[in-house]
């Protein structure tokens, strides 16, 4: 791809103000007819060219106000439809007939099959591989489209915004027309034609209009979709009370496929999903899955108005629809479930994907400069990060003033394709605020470091805070600007009571809010009467790094006493990632783990504190990954020593806190029906963490292989059966555990997913043998996206010993599969292969057996742009 930059925008020279599409449907041969009324821009001189996108087309006819055009006055090819001569009048027509075969279609992007269904995906530039078009997000139409087929093959007909005529064609076809009267850019557009079935429920707005939702599902899977259909409705009701949106058609339809590149995708009136993210019940899926599916199920239709009323002007603009919806999905998650565990597990995620991300070759800014493939931007930074910048927007202004301004935005850009200056102002604009220094969050890529020291005077009753600002280099940016970063803070007294403070000098305070704004400041809060616990960056308040010495005793005060139940954990967290850091040295030096034991004793507290919710005395239990403790480290990383020094650690706290897990363990009764509403959860969580560490102690393979076999939900099986696998690894009784649970479920996809990913996951040199038999087995195919994601993507992604392997042998592995996967389907190839973004940190034979791959898949000669672009990035 050529390279895009954010500095070359420019509208466009026409307008499509109707689009009429008719689609003849046929697996090798659709023939799609586009009539375009378009409308030359004031300004746009007579003799300037109209330059159509096209990827892989094959244009077959072409009408300019409904005659057949000369052959002289356009040029096509399968990328671009040229056309001059174009008629002199402001408003003209032109009707363009293309053929495309759904059933080759295995880049997934565009019109395809997914088992025998007709579906599309349009985000990013997928439209462009229907007809020729104007495919930018800042062209919005009115959308008519007639579907025609044979009625046997596709009853089902679906397309955006309401229904319109249906109808008999004769010899065994129909069709049915669909009207969306929202103009929309052309990503959002959706066809859907198969043999589907249907739940139906329906949705009262607050202003009264019903609304009929539809969830399309493969027949026979119904039940399967009416948790996906409850969390819609709360979804529904929950953005009318919170943000005040309410919904605007009359049919809200989500079709479930099995093929899919991402997750979901919010097309007008007509999101289609990953099937994953739809099916669940007790039996085939976990706590994690339905968490998951409510959160997407809400994110997409909260797209509804921020990404389709309000769209985006260009590409570079995505996190605008992007890190909004995350922020509103994270809100509406943290209302149904549990505040501070949602937010402990977004800074998980952060921290194990956006932050690697940032500290790496892939970093960009949350709103990118230049790309060359912009699929390659749907990234953890553009979400989480995007979404983290919201947060910190609402931070610094205030609940009341964040929602004055986000409503002059919904009010103000209503039909718009709107930028991030667009969205600043509109808090600007309502709040009398100026957010200049905010927007280089949107603008400055990196991780910014605060280096904070504190120093307390008794004599004089003040404490000193010095804090200084800095931001690594990224790629293109070697210096940074200062930022302003929202960092809540608290001072907690001997007794674990808050300290009241009003007397702060040296920086700007509101609330228990700091706004670090200089390079450095050198802060006196006075009035301070006895040496206070500082606890910093209160529930994860900006996206940082923080460098503060504080000493160990501090944290274990902040760990018992903080009034922020995140910040408890965060204090304990903070604790635990030094103990393993310590071990990690220890390992590589030779000499014995000798975790704090105030550490130890400090985690069993949490997990005995019956003042907890379960699911927090969970989170307090699992200490950070192995990932957590390289990112930590940095460079000259040995995952195989930190995966030792991280189980010498475990193997500690199990051994001291045996009482403890047994008694958490024996007490878990299975509350008779499964239920997966957050507390219900929660338990399971600490039950499966309790059984974790027991397993390393006193819950032998033998004595594990009865509880899986017992379980009734897929909550508890996934988990033990993982725990099997991974602690007995080729034990008989985890590889018995493996083959029944393969025999119950090979029937269902999605379910030998989590096998896949379970085995893909066994730490250690042997896995690398296994996952390339399980590719051989009939349960893998490399033309689907989550079979690969579950066994390619979770190995190369989950399984730091395994892959990083010494001799380097998953690393060629992986290229030749990137290689292959490449020629199908170049958007997951290119997303696998970010699992060697951290390369470079590696210890220096790991680092060159990564570049030898690396450098194996860059010679190949036809790489797409998509693998390409991150190919050379990383390679940096
Ligand atoms: N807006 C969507 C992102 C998307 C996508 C989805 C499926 C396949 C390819 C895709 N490219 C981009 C999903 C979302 O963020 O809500
Ligand atoms: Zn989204």
């Amino acid at each position: 791809g050529q390279d895009v930059r954010l500095e070359d925008y420019r509208p466009t020279d026409f307008e499509i103000e109707t689009v009429d599409l008719t689609f003849r449907l046929d697996p090798a041969q659709t023939r799609v007819t586009s009539r375009i009324a378009l409308r030359r821009r004031s300004g746009t001189k007579a003799d300037v060219p109209l330059v159509l996108d096209g990827d892989e087309l094959n244009l077959v006819a072409l009408k300019i106000n409904d005659v057949a055009a000369d052959n002289e006055c356009f040029a096509a090819t399968p990328s671009s439809l040229e056309i001059r001569d174009l008629p002199e009048t402001e408003v003209f027509t032109l009707e363009i007939v293309t053929e495309i075969a759904p059933a080759e279609n295995t880049k997934l992007m565009g019109l395809y099959r997914s088992n025998g269904v007709y579906c599309t995906q349009c985000e990013a530039e997928g439209f462009r591989r229907i007809t020729y078009f104007l495919d930018r997000p800042d062209v919005l139409a009115v959308f008519t489209t007639c579907i025609e087929a044979p009625t046997n093959d596709a009853p089902l007909l679906l397309s955006n915004g309401n229904p319109g005529e249906t109808g008999e064609l004769g010899d065994g076809w129909h069709f049915a027309v669909w009207h969306d009267p929202h103009p929309k850019p052309s990503y959002l557009f959706a066809l859907v034609a198969g043999d589907l079935a249907v739940v139906r429920d329906w949705f009262v707005t607050r202003s009264g209009k019903p609304v009929v939702l539809e969830i399309y599902v493969e027949h026979g899977k119904q039940i399967r979709a009416n948790y996906a259909m409850d969390a819609l409705k709360r979804a529904m009701s929950w953005d009318e009370e919170r943000f005040g949106r309410e919904y605007d058609l009359s049919v809200f339809m989500i079709v479930a496929v099995s093929d899919f590149n991402m997750g979901a995708m919010e097309n007008k009136g007509l999101n289609i999903f990953n099937d994953k993210y739809v099916l669940a019940d007790s039996d085939t899926a976990t706590d994690a899955d339905y968490a998951n599916i409510e959160a997407i199920i809400a994110h997409e239709y909260f797209h509804n108005w921020t990404g389709n009323r309000i769209t985006c002007r260009d590409w570079f603009q995505l996190c605008l629809k992007e890190g909004l919806t995350v922020y509103r999905d994270h809100e509406f998650s943290a209302d149904m479930r549990s505040r501070p565990v949602k937010r402990i597990a977004e800074v998980r995620l952060l921290k194990a994907h956006q932050f690697p991300e940032d500290s790496g070759p892939l970093a960009h800014p949350v709103r990118p400069e230049h790309y060359s493939e912009i699929n390659n931007f749907y990234t953890a930074t553009v979400y989480e990060k995007g979404s983290e910048v919201v947060r910190m927007l609402a931070t610094i202004l205030g609940p009341t003033e964040f929602k004055a301004g986000l409503d002059l935005y919904f009010s103000r850009h209503d039909g718009d394709a709107a930028t991030i200056e667009d969205f600043l102002k509109c808090f600007e604009d309502a709040n009398q605020v100026k957010l200049t220094q905010f927007a280089l969050w949107y603008r400055q890529a990196g991780t910014p470091v605060l280096t904070v020291s504190a120093r307390f005077d008794g004599r004089a009753r003040k404490l000193m805070l010095d804090i200084e600002q800095s931001a690594p280099a990224t790629p293109g940016q070697p210096k940074k600007r200062p930022m302003h970063i929202p960092l809540r803070f608290g001072l907690i007294d001997a007794d674990g009571a808050e300290i009241k403070t009003s007397d702060i000098e040296g920086i700007d305070v509101t609330g228990d809010v700091m706004h670090v704004k200089r390079r450095a400041h050198k802060i006196v809060i006075s009035k301070v009467r006895k040496r206070p616990v500082i606890s910093l960056n209160r529930s994860f308040s900006a996206p940082i790094n923080i460098h503060f010495e504080q000493g160990t005793e501090d944290l274990f005060h902040l760990a018992r006493f903080e009034t922020d139940a995140y910040s408890r954990w965060q204090a304990l967290n903070e604790l635990a990632l030094r103990g393993l850091i310590a071990a990690t040295g220890a390992v590589r030096d030779d000499t014995d783990i000798v975790p704090d034991e105030a550490l130890v004793s400090g985690i069993i507290a949490s997990l005995e504190d019956g003042t907890l919710e379960p699911a927090m005395r969970a989170q307090a239990v699992l200490l950070p990954g192995e990932a957590d403790i390289a990112r930590e480290l940095g460079n000259n990383i040995d995952p195989d020593a930190i995966f030792e020094a991280r189980n010498g650690v475990l193997d500690i706290v199990a051994m001291t806190g045996a009482d403890a897990f047994d008694k958490v363990a024996d007490g878990f009764t299975p509350s008779g029906r499964y239920t997966p509403d957050a507390e219900s959860a929660g338990k399971r969580a600490l039950y499966l963490a309790a059984l974790d560490y027991l397993s390393r102690i006193s819950l032998p393979a033998d004595a594990l292989l009865p509880i899986f076999r017992s379980a009734d939900n897929m909550t508890i099986m996934a988990g033990v059966l993982a725990i099997l696998a991974h602690r007995f690894p080729e034990t008989a009784a985890a590889e018995t555990a493996l083959a029944e649970f393969e025999l119950r479920f090979r029937e269902n996809p999605l379910v030998i997913d989590k096998w896949l990913q379970i085995q893909a996951t066994i730490p250690g040199q042997a896995t690398l043998a296994r996952v390339k038999q399980l590719m051989g087995s009939n349960h893998f195919s490399i033309e689907n996206p989550n079979r690969v994601r579950a066994l390619i993507g979770s190995f190369s992604a989950g399984n730091p010993t395994g892959f990083n392997r010494a001799d380097g042998a998953a690393f060629a592995f992986l290229a030749g599969l990137i290689i292959e996967l490449d020629a199908r389907n170049p958007q997951v190839a290119a997303r696998i292969l970010t699992s060697m973004r951290s390369w470079k940190s590696l210890e220096p034979v790991r680092q060159e057996k990564a570049r030898t791959a690396l450098v194996a898949i860059s010679e190949q000669p036809s790489l797409s742009p998509d693998v390409r672009d991150i190919t050379d990035r990383t390679l940096g």
